[in-house]
């Protein structure tokens, strides 16, 4: 069902969205990719075996999504999944020792890059009677944990995102999806520590996180329902973990 859909994946230059450009391409889709990071996109598309698209954005930045999404060529205009992937963590530790700065990232990106994006896509969807948003929230949408205040709030704002536009689409034919993952190494711990590789490996140690692909898997099965069938919600975790803060792991 998914040969020749248009499906674009915010934030394709790394981690999940990459390997949703790669799950996708493979189940015959054609794929509208962007992120900052031009050349990583490059890089991701050379491993392509799919029709794509790719052009440089900061979801951050409500009129250049405005005007990217506007530019998109004819053949690319209709969009039919969307997975509003772009994200990150900024920092880890006490809010009131918090930088500012990681709180507007955090913000800017996760709750406000996606509303920016679903508000120039979303539309034509509807007019068009189909059309899906995947979401990609996490269980820190579902549970605070200590020094995670912020991303836990800004993925929690997803969720809620997520619900309420499911309400507002509804009749529409659009349907509204959030897969909510676990731990998944990708390079999110380096971004959330600055760039501190040491750090990030701390995350995972000792216990089997999910990869890139088992939540792209998961989205590209969201996304490849029949149309009456709209898959609210999924909570994917590694078996080494479930919750938040329970982890198991073992000394290696
Ligand atoms: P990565 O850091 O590997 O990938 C993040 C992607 O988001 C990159 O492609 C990056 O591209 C893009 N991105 C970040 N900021 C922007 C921006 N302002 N505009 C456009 N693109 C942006 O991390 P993940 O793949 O793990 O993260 C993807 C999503 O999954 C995020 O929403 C994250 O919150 C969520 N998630 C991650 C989990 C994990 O444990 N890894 C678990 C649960 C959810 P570029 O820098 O080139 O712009
Ligand atoms: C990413 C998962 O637990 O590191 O959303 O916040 S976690």
């Amino acid at each position: 069902m998914l040969v020749d859909r248009t499906v674009f994946v915010t934030g394709a230059s790394s981690g999940i969205g990459r390997a949703c450009a790669q799950a996708f391409g493979a189940a015959g889709a054609r794929l509208l990719l962007c992120a900052r990071r031009t050349d990583r996109l490059a890089r991701v598309t050379a491993e392509l075996d799919a029709e794509h698209h790719t052009f440089a954005l900061d979801v951050r930045d409500r009129a250049a999504v405005e005007r990217a999404l506007a530019a998109l060529p004819a053949e690319w205009g209709e969009i039919d999944v969307l997975v509003n992937n772009a994200g990150l963590a900024s920092g880890l530790g006490p809010l009131h020792e918090g930088d500012p700065d990681d709180w507007d990232r955090m913000l800017d990106t996760n709750v406000r890059g996606l509303l920016n994006v679903t508000r120039a896509v979303v539309p034509g969807m509807v007019s068009r009677g189909r059309g899906h948003v995947v979401n990609i929230g996490s269980i820190a949408g579902r549970e605070t944990y200590p020094g995670g205040a912020v991303y836990c709030a800004s993925k929690a704002a997803v969720d809620r995102i997520t619900a309420g536009l499911r309400m507002d689409l509804l009749g529409t034919g659009v349907r509204v999806s959030t897969v909510d993952p676990g731990l998944v190494e990708t390079e999110f711990s380096v971004v959330r520590f600055h760039g501190d590789a040491e750090r990030a490996d701390t995350v995972y140690a000792g216990m089997t996180p999910l990869t890139a692909d088992d939540v792209a898997d998961a989205v590209r099965w969201v996304a490849d329902r029949p149309a009456h069938v709209q898959v609210a919600e999924v909570v994917l975790l590694p078996t080494d973990q479930a919750a938040a803060t329970q982890v198991h792991r073992t000394a290696r």
